[in-house]
């Protein structure tokens, strides 16, 4: 069901937005930066896309040739990485509520937990999602997706070791890098994973889970998404 998006464009041809604007998918990664903007009280515009946008919105890739979501632009700048948008968000607009300043104490930790929310807990998903549901059944590896869930909940113990002692993962409250980690959990509770979070995780994702800001964004593009209703799925034609 494309939209044929329409970009707006300055007298050199490049894209322009009015405000900041995040292109979107339901579920997708780029729930991580519209949860940041919802959270931070941004004034933003989302355009909401079918899953993958690179095979369902072909004008897509004009502007981020890797077709992929997120992707953020906000006056001269663009952005494709999830949780470097959050990253830049919470600087760009100084929102000192979700960030950890750099002479505090927690902050080599707060950085730690950005970097690990997709280097570490969300990459070993994207082969469980791609080997099981993503591939052509020909193309499935059941040995592929089974090695990388493990690999999955194995990344997962320096979370639950933190977890048991802490509410929020840094300065005892929330900040983007709840965000950014949370959002690799609640993947993993729409792949089927959630059977290996311990008691300190599942606690800690059902807190983030209940803030309005999450129920909100999580709720955008949801008529598109192939995840909750099938018959939109066009990845394996
Ligand atoms: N490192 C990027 C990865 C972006 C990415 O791969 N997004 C996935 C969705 S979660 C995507 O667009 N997949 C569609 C495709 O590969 O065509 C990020 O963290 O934002």
């Amino acid at each position: 069901m494309p939209t044929d998006l329409v970009f707006e464009k300055d007298s050199e041809g490049k894209i322009i937005t009015t405000k900041p604007t995040l292109w979107h998918c339901h579920g997708s990664r780029s729930l991580r930066p519209l949860w940041a903007l919802e959270e931070m009280g941004i004034d933003y515009d989302v355009v909401s896309m079918q899953f993958p946008p690179r095979i369902n919105e072909p004008n897509y890739k004009e502007m981020n040739v890797l077709g992929t979501v997120p992707y953020f632009i906000d006056g001269q700048q663009r952005m494709s990485e999830s949780t470097g948008i959050c990253h830049y968000l919470v600087e760009r607009y100084n929102h000192a509520a979700l960030k950890i300043d750099i002479d505090d104490a927690e902050y080599a930790d707060y950085l730690n937990w950005l970097y690990m929310s997709d280097a570490t807990l969300l990459f070993p998903q994207t082969l469980v999602l791609r080997y099981s549901l993503f591939e052509p059944a020909e193309r499935q590896s059941p040995q592929v997706a089974e090695d990388y869930k493990n690999w999955f909940w194995a990344r997962l113990k320096r979370l639950d070791q933190h977890l048991a002692r802490h509410t929020y993962l840094c300065g005892n409250r929330f900040t983007m890098a709840d965000i950014a980690v949370g959002y690799a959990l609640y993947l993993g509770v729409t792949n089927g994973l959630e059977s290996g979070y311990s008691e300190s995780i599942k606690g800690y994702l059902a807190r983030l889970m209940d803030r309005e800001a999450f129920k909100k964004s999580a709720a955008v593009g949801e008529k598109l998404s192939p995840f909750v209703h099938p018959e939109l799925w066009t990845m394996r034609k």
